[in-house]
């Protein structure tokens, strides 16, 4: 019989912490795949900064590294510079990429740094309880701001793919979802692309990817699923936010 579908041999035999139906799971999943498909095993190194994801390297049978919360851009940067063949992604939760380390991703951006982000954007800080990350939607209730998300004290949701959009060294910025097959065939091939910048040397690359956290969003995983069509997406809008031809 054709074995159609299978474990990645690049993910360890070990049962994955995250609480059901949270899309770090299928996430983690996709890029065993993409590292597999491309062969790219000897030659990926992965850095995970505080959050949810940050105990991959408990399912990844490869290089990882856990830098200090914000600071996945700045140690991916260190690295791909001194291992320039190797292929480096660091792995951030929004709390992570689009508040305490804003600026180590925008710089690293802005500097056309040769690395992937593999941005999880959930819209709460995950890991820590469920606060208002600087992606929370508009009026969406969290332990931080139990009224709800109020844009005249907190701001509005930042879109880190349009605001890096702006830089030139950034080469490919795709935002992308986890929450139904389709979505995720797509993120599939996202990250495959942006990883294939980096070996072309277009620039930098990231694919923000909408994510379910079903447990802060108090929602079941079928619920915060739709959600994010219902709600996440008219905020943050899927697709390509740009490419440069590599
Ligand atoms: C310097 C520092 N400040 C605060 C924390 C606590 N902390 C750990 S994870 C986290 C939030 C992570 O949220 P996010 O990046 O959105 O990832 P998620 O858990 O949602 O996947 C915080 C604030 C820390 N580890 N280090
Ligand atoms: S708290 Fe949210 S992001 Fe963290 S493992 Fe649970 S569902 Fe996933």
């Amino acid at each position: 019989m054709k074995q159609i579908y299978g474990r990645p041999k690049i993910l360890k035999e070990a049962h994955f912490h995250y609480c059901p139906g949270c899309g770090h799971s299928i996430v983690n999943r996709l890029i065993a795949e993409v590292v597999e498909e491309m062969k790219l095993r000897d030659k990926i190194i992965c850095v995970a900064p505080a959050g949810c994801g940050m105990l991959l390297y408990n399912y990844f049978d490869i290089d990882t590294l856990e830098s200090a919360h914000g600071r996945g851009a700045a140690v991916s940067t260190g690295i791909k510079r001194v291992l320039t063949d190797s292929l480096v992604f660091s792995y951030q939760g929004d709390g992570d990429l689009a508040a305490i380390g804003t600026a180590e991703g925008f710089h690293a951006a802005n500097r056309g740094e040769l690395i992937t982000v593999i941005f999880v954007n959930n819209g709460v800080y995950g890991m820590t309880g469920g606060q208002m990350a600087p992606t929370t939607i508009l009026r969406q209730v969290t332990t931080t701001c139990p009224a709800g998300r109020n844009p005249d004290s907190a701001g509005h949701p930042v879109k880190i793919c349009e605001v890096f959009s702006m830089l030139d060294g950034t080469s490919y910025l795709e935002r992308v979802a986890v929450n139904k097959p389709a979505a995720v065939i797509q993120a599939k091939k996202a990250i495959a692309k942006a990883f294939q910048h980096q070996i072309n040397k277009t620039g930098f690359s990231l694919v923000e990817i909408l994510s379910p956290c079903p447990t802060n969003w108090k929602m079941d995983p079928i619920r915060s699923c739709k959600w994010i069509d219902e709600v996440m997406v008219k905020e943050f809008p899927l697709g390509v936010i740009k490419e440069v031809t590599c």
